[in-house]
């Protein structure tokens, strides 16, 4: 660990932090904002670990120049949020509200009278209602009113977001959504949700052509990854890691990149032409690394063709995850190798770690395992860079504490401590080293 800039990152490298609408606004009836499928959820009792809502989270609609002072005191050059589609087209499809736009339209000056850039990701999850009531991404016409909302959005900020991020983790958002059921919409259809991942993939592809012909800003998807740890070395042990590889880490990025989907996972529901839009040239790559996954064989009579097992023998944030930074060099690496000259730059547009962090006695809030933890993963972008893979950026998960899903408050991901009793701020010790390590101009 070091507190100097870890040498060798290239000049222009993009540092970051990212947020996501739902977990940090609040203002959930604010200005005409309607519900989305997470505050259903979350409004539905036993979904949330501990009972709670994003309904106020930290309170970011309503303290959002605080937060960009935060960054501005943090010295990054770019921040990651997401823009609510229910502020902005509230019955998903119908009116557009102006005020929804308005927010956000404060939002992007006030970051770039301070020099950061602008990167908006326009669905992190949180799907108007009204849409899913209609069946949501398992209904096809859920990504032409993706695009639409692209091409307002874009009709607006166009003239100055710097990255626009289509998707967050549409496979998070399948799996955990659409197949098991710990997310919204909670549904539970294992293989059977499969259209979402095609809907979700062709509203981004429809997505990218509407952004682009409002605005001149690179284009991205941000996509989670998990390299496999093949555990045991039976056949079927064999079959059951590449089964999962193919699940995590191919069924969105394959299409993407112009191969299709990968055997064996067609969605069913692709027609003519689909393809090809899903296939629109992306700028950026973005890769949310988190940490590897075990996986073999399943026991007989599972419903899945392969079983998750435990890492062991690495370090454990407060949920449980394995701390693998390596994992980071493979993943980019293996991008790399598996798509050659198809691949465009990456930029790592999550990256971080829940720990108990409290204020002590001072009032400061020492985070040395998330130090650990940043300082490692950078150096494994780094030794990526090292090996030839393009990176050009790296953004901390999270800028705050905030609100982590069906986990609700109890996850704490921030370079900033929220006491979620009254909104107040204060900077941990990684907010300082995370300065020290962007601040190169
Ligand atoms: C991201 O999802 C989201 O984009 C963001 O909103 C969220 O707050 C953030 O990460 C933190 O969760 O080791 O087997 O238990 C991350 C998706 C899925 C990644 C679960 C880590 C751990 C699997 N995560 N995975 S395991």
């Amino acid at each position: 660990m070091t507190t100097a800039p870890i040498p060798g990152f290239p000049a222009g490298f993009r540092w970051g932090v990212s947020t996501s609408a739902y977990q940090i606004e609040g203002g959930a009836t604010a200005d005409g904002r309607g519900p989305s499928i997470w505050d259903t959820f979350a409004h539905t009792p036993g979904r949330i670990i501990d009972g709670s809502t994003g309904d106020v989270a930290c309170d970011h609609y309503h303290r959002h120049r605080e937060d960009v002072a935060l960054l501005a005191g943090l010295g990054v050059s770019a921040y990651r949020f997401s823009i609510a589609w229910p502020r902005v087209r509230p019955g998903g499809t119908g009116p557009v509200n102006a005020a929804g736009l308005d927010f956000y339209d404060r939002l992007v000056d006030d970051l770039l009278a301070t020099g950061i850039d602008p990167v908006a990701t326009l669905f992190h999850w949180d799907l108007p209602q009204p849409l899913q009531d209609a069946g949501g991404w398992l209904n096809r016409d859920t990504a032409a009113h993706f695009a639409e909302y692209a091409d307002v959005t874009a009709e607006r900020l166009g003239d100055r977001v710097k990255l626009w991020i289509t998707l967050n983790e549409p496979f998070i958002h399948l799996s955990l959504g659409h197949g098991t059921g710990e997310h919204a919409p909670g549904q539970t259809l294992l293989f059977d949700s499969f259209p979402a991942a095609h809907h979700q993939l062709l509203g981004h592809g429809l997505a990218v052509t509407a952004l682009r012909a409002r605005s001149t800003a690179p284009v991205a998807i941000a996509n989670n990854y998990s390299p496999v740890v093949r555990h045991g070395d039976t056949d079927a042990d064999h079959a059951a890691a590449a089964a999962y590889d193919a699940l995590h880490n191919h069924l969105f990025t394959d299409p993407l990149l112009g191969r299709g989907y990968p055997d064996g996972f067609d969605p069913g529901v692709v027609r003519d032409g689909d393809l090809a839009v899903i296939a629109a040239p992306l700028d950026v790559l973005g890769v949310n690394y988190y940490n590897p996954t075990g996986v073999r064989a399943p026991e007989e009579g599972s419903p899945l063709p392969f079983e998750l097992v435990p890492l062991e023998g690495y370090p454990r944030t407060a949920f449980d995850w394995p701390v693998v930074p390596d994992g980071l060099r493979t993943l980019l690496v293996g991008l790399r190798d598996r798509y050659g000259d198809a691949l465009p730059p990456i930029q790592v547009t999550e990256g971080g770690c829940a720990y108990d962090d409290v204020p002590d006695a001072d009032g400061q809030v020492p985070d040395p395992d998330r130090i650990a933890y940043l300082d490692g993963h950078l150096r494994a972008v780094l030794a990526a860079i090292d090996e030839g893979v393009d990176v050009t950026g790296y953004f901390v998960w999270s800028l705050l504490d905030n609100w982590e899903w069906a986990e609700g408050f109890t996850k704490r991901f921030g370079l900033v401590h929220v006491d979620f009793a009254t909104g107040t701020r204060t900077p941990k010790s990684s907010y300082a080293w995370y300065r020290s390590q962007v601040g190169r101009g």
